[in-house]
């Protein structure tokens, strides 16, 4: 059971536990090669405080929104309006005026901080009433620019369950949630996953690709490097082969990305030294065993798979090091508990499939939604996820519950079968979702992008599929596409495809 004390502000928390003894310790770093030092961030981090709630006149419990591309000041940003007692909303650089305006009248936004760089489709979102302050820009009414007193600021004396931040989800589908968070639950997460499965020190280096805007990089970017001293490389770019240079010329040590992405830097790992990683993260998707063998054999490494969501702020089932499966997601990450459940919420069988459910120190909470409804159920997390627990207590994933293709009365699970046509040496992405059928109800229909230079041969990748599982998942039809439809975050949208396919 995680204790943690009624009055705390996760800011301070991260930032102030150590009377300065990590001053000239590094925090954060850039691919530009500027270095932040542990005394340093907390000078801006007090500084911007200061201008918050002096200049801006935050007051504890006001929204901000906080957009940019992942740099040290993001972060700063971040850490200062928790520690001024307001609540932070992070979004993504990719989300355009009309989610930016749709998230800041959920969120009630009062006053934003923009990166100079993102600041036109944010101006374009005309939030009324916003206090738009910008920063990295020349002007003299800049955040960075404006006079503020140079001594640290006190934290304000937040309770461990006041709102600390809300995550805005799309899901997979598009009509945004707001997540809200406490203090609290920052920490937990760091307290649960990130101690017990990554069990970081403080000499690592973290990377990734995820964006602030993401909670899974949120979490592995911020939180857990502060939380145990360490330090981390905020890229602004983090394109798989930025990834892989970026690990090789910082002796990255952990690394969070997705699936997508591991696959990627296989084809790049011969020119990278890849040596200095200790742990590779990966979250957000399912990952086939197939991606995590051919890793393995290239690495050594054996990655650490997790199912999080930001409705609980980030990993709860995963495993560590030789506990870890292929072809799993793991346990429940201590401090977490979780089981298979029927639509009706009564547990099923071992080994039988049905819906997640899980139970820990983070809950869900929309804004103001209905769909909190669907999510909470007799006060355990219904993630939208088909999962089967083997009788050895491993949760192993089967696919979003509402991506089951049902086919002349057999249950396919999508994932499997783009498992098996990941494994052909020429598929480097693929999707597989059911198409509407009046003989069989549905049939399989992939979707999948090619090496380059591969021939689109249907029939053959076809009888690949045929020679790997029953001959009923063999999908009916292979479509091949330069890309995959994917969310701002990298998730695959399947609907899309669906939608596509019934056009
Ligand atoms: O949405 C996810 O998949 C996720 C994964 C890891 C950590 C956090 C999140 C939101």
């Amino acid at each position: 059971e995680l204790q943690y004390p009624d009055r705390l502000n996760c800011a301070a928390e991260l930032l102030d536990r150590t009377d300065g003894a990590d001053a000239g310790r590094p925090a954060f770093r850039t691919g530009a090669g500027e270095s932040w030092t542990y005394g340093e961030l907390r000078a801006r981090v007090d500084r911007i405080a200061h201008v918050l709630t002096g200049d801006l006149g935050v007051v504890p419990g006001n929204r901000v929104l906080l957009r940019g591309p992942t740099t040290p000041w993001l972060a700063a940003c971040w850490l200062a309006v928790l520690k001024a007692g307001a609540v932070a909303v992070t979004v993504l650089a990719q989300q355009r005026p009309h989610e930016l305006s749709t998230i800041c009248r959920i969120a009630r936004i009062s006053h934003a901080l923009c990166d100079i760089r993102s600041v036109d489709d944010l101006v374009k979102a005309e939030v009324p009433g916003l206090a738009l302050t910008t920063y990295g820009g020349d002007a003299p009414d800049d955040l960075l620019r404006r006079p503020a007193p140079e001594t640290p600021f006190p934290a304000v004396d937040t309770a461990a369950d006041d709102v600390a931040l809300i995550a805005f989800t799309s899901g997979t589908t598009g009509r945004p949630k707001g997540c809200v968070h406490f203090h609290r639950d920052v920490l937990a997460i760091a307290d649960t996953f990130s101690r017990h499965v990554l069990r970081p020190r403080a000499d690592d280096v973290f990377a990734g690709s995820p964006p602030l805007g993401f909670t899974f990089g949120l979490g592995g970017l911020v939180v857990f490097p502060l939380r145990v001293g360490a330090s981390a490389l905020l890229l602004e770019q983090a394109h798989p082969r930025q990834l892989l240079a970026a690990v090789a010329e910082h002796r990255v040590s952990v690394l969070f990305t997705a699936p997508t992405a591991y696959r990627a830097m296989l084809d790049e790992l011969d020119a990278h030294d890849v040596s200095s990683l200790r742990r590779c993260v990966s979250a957000g998707e399912n990952l086939p065993s197939a991606t995590w063998r051919a890793w393995h054999e290239r690495t050594g490494l054996r990655i650490v798979n997790g199912i999080g969501a930001t409705e609980l702020l980030h990993i709860f089932i995963s495993a560590a090091d030789e506990d870890i499966r292929p072809g799993t997601t793991g346990v429940p990450v201590p401090g977490w508990y979780a089981r298979v459940q029927d639509e009706r919420g009564r547990p099923v069988p071992d080994g039988e499939p049905g819906l997640l459910a899980v139970q820990g120190p983070v809950g869900c909470r929309y804004l103001a939604d209905e769909r909190q409804r669907v999510y909470v159920r007799d006060g355990w997390n219904v993630t939208g996820d088909t999962y089967v627990r083997e009788p050895d207590g491993y949760f192993r994933y089967v696919a979003r519950a509402d991506d089951m293709i049902i086919s002349a009365g057999y249950n396919i699970a999508g994932p499997e079968v783009e498992d098996a046509l990941l494994r052909h040496p020429d598929v480097v992405e693929a999707a597989v979702v059911g198409r509407p059928d009046e003989e069989r109800g549905q049939v399989v229909v992939a979707y999948a992008v090619l090496r380059d230079g591969a021939a689109r041969d249907a029939e053959a990748l076809r009888a690949y599929v045929k020679s790997e599982l029953a001959p009923y998942k063999c999908p009916r039809e292979i479509v091949f596409l330069d890309a995959l439809p994917r969310t701002a975050t990298g998730k695959l949208q399947r609907f899309r495809l669906r939608g596509a396919d019934r056009q």
